[in-house]
C-alpha cells in the first residue's frame, strides 16, 4: 500500500513540473474572473465524526486560504463521487480534490480530468489505479501503520497470558483503503501469537448505526467475546449500545480498541468504556490547500503527505479531552 503510494506520488510529479498555470488562470482560459483559484472537492459523505470534522477542515481552510470550494457530499456511493467529478471537469475548475470512498474503478474519470488538464489531489484515502499520472500527490494518513498499533496494544495487554483471545472486528466501508488496510496492519501483527484469534470480521460502514447492528449480531453468535476492534470510533460507540444492551461492561468484559480519536470516541475513551484509540487526524484542509496552491502553479510538490497522529489510553484522553476540538 504505502509502495504503491509512493511510486504513484513520484509519477505524479513529474507531470506537475510540466504544468505551467498560475493563480486561478489555467490553459483552458477556465478559471474565475476574479483571479480566485477554484478547487471542486468530491467529499466521501458525512458518515463519521471523523469525516465531518474533515469537511469543515476543507471548508474552512478553503475560505482562509481564498480559494473558491465547490463542495459535494456523494454519500459513500462512487457513482455519486464519479458524477461530481465530472461536473468540476464540466466548470472547468483549476483543481479537483477528492477522497475516494472505495480504492478500485477511479481509472476512467480520472483520465477525463488529466485530459482536461485539472490537475487532482487525492485526501485522506488512496486509489489503486497502476497510471500514477493520473494524480499530483496523496495526503492523508498510513492506514496500514494504525492497524499495527492497534495490534501492538493489543499484544502487550495480553502479555504473558496463555488463554484463547476472541476478537470481533467491525470493518470500515468495504473496498476503501482505511478498512483493507486497518484490517491487515492488524493482522499483520496479531498472527505473531496463535493465542489472538479473530472469530468474527464484518463491515459497520464506519458508521454508529451499523456498528450497533452487527454488534448485537456477533453478540448473539458468539458467547465469548474477549475483544472488539473497531475501524473508527463511530462503529465502536454503536457497538458500546449493543454491548450495554446484552448486559455486559463494555472495556470490562469485552475491550475495545478504535481508530479515529474524535471527541466522542475519546470521551468513552476517558470514561473507560473503550481501551484504546489510534489517532487518525481528519484536519487536513490546511495542508490540502497549500498544496492545491502548489500544484496549480505548477510547483514540485512532495510524494507524499503524511499525517501525523498519536494513539491514546484513557489516561491520554483525560488530559487531552478538554482542548479537543472535533
Ligand atoms: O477513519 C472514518 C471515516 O477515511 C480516515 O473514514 C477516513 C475514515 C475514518 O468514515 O471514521
Amino acid at each position: 500500500m504505502f509502495r504503491k503510494v509512493a511510486t504513484a506520488a513520484l509519477g505524479g510529479l513529474l507531470v506537475a513540473a510540466a504544468l505551467t498555470a498560475c493563480g486561478g488562470a489555467d490553459e483552458s482560459g477556465s478559471g474565475n474572473d476574479d483571479g480566485k483559484l477554484t478547487m471542486g472537492f468530491a467529499q466521501v459523505g458525512a458518515e463519521s465524526g471523523w469525516r465531518t470534522a474533515n469537511t469543515k477542515s476543507v471548508q474552512e481552510a478553503a475560505a482562509a486560504a481564498g480559494i473558491e470550494l465547490k463542495f459535494s457530499d456523494a454519500q459513500q456511493k462512487q457513482e455519486n463521487q464519479i458524477k461530481a467529478i465530472r461536473s468540476y471537469i464540466a466548470q472547468k475548475v483549476d483543481v479537483i480534490a477528492f477522497s475516494p470512498v472505495v480504492e478500485t474503478g477511479w481509472d476512467q474519470v480520472l483520465k477525463e480530468a488529466k485530459d482536461a488538464k485539472i490537475p487532482v489531489i487525492l485526501t485522506d484515502r488512496a486509489v489503486d489505479s497502476k497510471d500514477t499520472s493520473l494524480y499530483k500527490t496523496f495526503i492523508g494518513s498510513d492506514f496500514v501503520l494504525e492497524g499495527k498499533k492497534a495490534g501492538e496494544w493489543l499484544v502487550k495487554e495480553y502479555q504473558g497470558k496463555s488463554d484463547t483471545v476472541n476478537i470481533v472486528e467491525l470493518q470500515g466501508t468495504t473496498g476503501s483503503a482505511p478498512a483493507n488496510d486497518r484490517k491487515s496492519g492488524f493482522a499483520d501483527v496479531i498472527k505473531a501469537d496463535p493465542k489472538f484469534k479473530v472469530i468474527a470480521s464484518q463491515t459497520g460502514e464506519f458508521t454508529r448505526a451499523k456498528g450497533k447492528e452487527v454488534m448485537e449480531a456477533f453478540l448473539k453468535a458468539n458467547p465469548k467475546i474477549d475483544v472488539l476492534y473497531a475501524h473508527n470510533d463511530d462503529m465502536g460507540l454503536g457497538a458500546i449500545e449493543a454491548i450495554e444492551a446484552a448486559g455486559k461492561k463494555p472495556g470490562v468484559d469485552i475491550k475495545i480498541i478504535t481508530v479515529d480519536a474524535v471527541k466522542d470516541g475519546m470521551t468513552a475513551l476517558a470514561a473507560g468504556k473503550i481501551n484504546f484509540i489510534v489517532e487518525c487526524s481528519p484536519l487536513l484542509g490546511p495542508q490540502l490547500m497549500d498544496l492545491a496552491k502548489k500544484v496549480v502553479a505548477g510547483e514540485t510538490v512532495p510524494q507524499r503527505v503524511l499525517t501525523e497522529e498519536t494513539t491514546f489510553t484513557p489516561e491520554q484522553a483525560k488530559a487531552v479531552l478538554p482542548e479537543r476540538k472535533y
